[in-house]
């Protein structure tokens, strides 16, 4: 695929998803509510999670308007996260996506009920799409959406990570929290967007290992940006591992072998992806975009 129809069919997902999510978080009363909300989901993230789960998606010819509520619902989970991860009580930041963060905008109270409401949102609209198109497909969709973003996900990466802050940590507990904090929500748009296009039960096994790849690529990434990058072009403070007393890739392993191994991951998972053949053009491009990303 040339860089021009790349680039033109990433923006074509980004603009389905953003006028989607426009729809779907329409200014009601209480206003304040939406208004946090929507401060956050439209702060200029880069869709990455909807991205995926619409393009495997069409990766086994599946239709964008059956994938698109789950799309949307995935990022509003992935924002969710963000704006409780940024609270005084987890990693207590100022800045995200360039702006003030949530609570710094809006107060605590509002920040852990935006956070609150996205996640509730979620679900609400994945279970309207189920009862609109009558599809189980959509329901085991939503369950492996579920299931990564959970305690047994997401939730479980970030709870390890927390209670590792300041303390040694050995190289599978760091692998744990890439994979479970990181890799899980990239994970589950993979499968969900392969279930919901008709993939095989043997497909959603292959999709599994490229989310685990591209997630752990992505965090080495998100963990050698915080150190080498600046504030004006990630949109949120650097060295917020060391404020944090985080163990990280780089503090583990040194900053070359974390370049190194972003390249083994992520060709990892660009060998798998490739076994799709042609219709995996798009996300075999996207994946190797991921390992040049400057924020
Ligand atoms: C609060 C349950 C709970 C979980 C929080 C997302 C998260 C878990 C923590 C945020 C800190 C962090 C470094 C997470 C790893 C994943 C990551 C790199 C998130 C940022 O995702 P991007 O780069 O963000 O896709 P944008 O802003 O582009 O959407």
């Amino acid at each position: 695929m040339n860089s021009k129809d790349f680039e033109r069919k990433l923006n074509g997902y980004i603009e389905f998803i953003e006028n989607r999510l426009d729809k779907l978080l329409e200014v009601k009363y209480p206003s304040e509510i939406y208004e946090s909300i929507r401060y956050s989901v439209f702060a200029g993230g880069k869709r990455l999670r909807p991205v995926l789960l619409l393009a495997s998606c069409e990766m086994f010819g599946g239709n964008l308007e059956d994938a698109a509520d789950f799309a949307c619902a995935v990022e509003m989970i992935h924002t969710y996260s963000l704006i409780h991860d940024d609270l005084p009580a987890m990693d207590n930041d100022d800045f995200r996506r360039g702006k003030l963060t949530c609570h710094k905008k809006f107060g605590e109270d509002l920040a852990v009920l935006a956070g609150d409401a996205l996640l509730n949102k979620a679900y609400e609209v994945m279970v309207h799409s189920v009862i609109l198109r009558k599809n189980a497909k959509l329901v085991k969709a939503m369950e492996y959406i579920a299931e990564c973003s959970g305690m047994d996900g997401m939730v479980g990466g970030q709870v390890v990570d927390v209670l590792s802050e300041g303390k040694k940590i050995n190289s599978d507990t760091l692998l744990y929290i890439h994979k479970n904090k990181t890799a899980a929500l990239i994970t589950a748009p993979l499968k969900a967007g392969g279930i919901i296009g008709g993939c095989l039960e043997k497909e959603i096994n292959l999709l599994e290992k490229v989310g685990y790849n591209i997630g752990v690529a992505f965090q080495i990434k998100d963990d050698i940006l915080d150190v080498t990058s600046t504030a004006d072009v990630l949109g949120k403070p650097i060295l917020s591992d060391e404020k944090n007393k985080k163990t990280t890739y780089v503090t583990m392993y040194g900053i070359e072998k974390a370049q190194c191994d972003i390249e083994s991951f992520s060709n990892e998972a660009l060998d798998i992806i490739s076994c799709f053949g042609e219709k995996s053009d798009f996300l075999y491009e996207y994946i190797k975009n991921l390992i040049t990303r400057v924020k």
